[in-house]
């Protein structure tokens, strides 16, 4: 059986949940928080972060490596593109959307919700400043990108698509709505993906926001 090791509201452990979901594999969640990761979990995570997947005797962390592994070892219902110039450039978007992206996203939950959780008080200066100033660069980059497409890759729901996502859910879970005036393409794209099944009952089970 699979096991992810970390916590549901992790932006990354959240990628590696939804491409278990769309490939209808079984797994089961060990709730393992890193701030700071237990011992035991430096044994499976070396830098002490989350996700970590196992399968068996098999540890693999960070959730690049696990969507690949899963695509791997459970073919049927693919998140990467077999065409070689999709899948480079969903191996970018994936590398984009957990490495740039989370400055304009994620980092609001880190900065307004999670400080909470560590007993600290968020800074508004530090939030503002990702709003007016962080945001716009990375926001115009992708809405240039989408246009009016449904899937960044082909016709066909990607890694990409997940990464990206799972992004914009953290960003609402602090509390932000999607940028409808100044980004209607990443507004309407977001919106698509995060209705899916897939998206949608991780969200429903998670405490900050609901979809019908
Ligand atoms: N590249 C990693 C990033 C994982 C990551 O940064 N997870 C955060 C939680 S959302 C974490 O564990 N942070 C703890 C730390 O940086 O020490 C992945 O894709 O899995």
């Amino acid at each position: 059986m699979i096991t992810i090791h970390g916590s549901p509201i992790s932006p990354f452990v959240r990628k590696t949940l939804v491409c278990l979901i769309e490939k209808g594999v079984d797994y089961e969640l060990n709730p393992v928080t890193p701030f700071p990761a237990p011992e035991s979990h430096l044994k499976i995570s070396p830098l002490g972060k989350i996700p970590a997947m196992t399968d068996g005797e098999l540890a693999i962390p960070d959730s690049s490596a696990i969507c690949g592994y899963l695509e791997k070892r459970y073919p049927d219902h693919p998140v990467y593109p077999t065409d070689p110039a999709d899948y480079g450039r969903a191996l970018w978007y994936e590398d984009w959307a957990d490495n740039e992206l989370p400055k304009a996203t994620a980092a609001l939950f880190f900065n307004r919700v999670a400080v909470k959780m560590m007993k600290q008080e968020p800074d508004e200066a530090v939030i503002q400043r990702i709003i007016t100033d962080v945001q716009p660069p990375i926001f115009d980059y992708l809405e240039s990108e989408i246009e009016d497409r449904t899937y960044l890759l082909g016709d066909d729901f990607s890694i990409a698509d997940i990464a990206i996502t799972c992004q914009f859910v953290q960003m609402m879970y602090s509390g932000e709505a999607l940028p409808a005036e100044s980004h209607p393409s990443i507004t309407r794209y977001v919106t698509h993906h995060m209705h899916r099944d897939s998206f949608k009952g991780l969200i429903n089970s998670d405490p900050f926001m609901k979809l019908d």
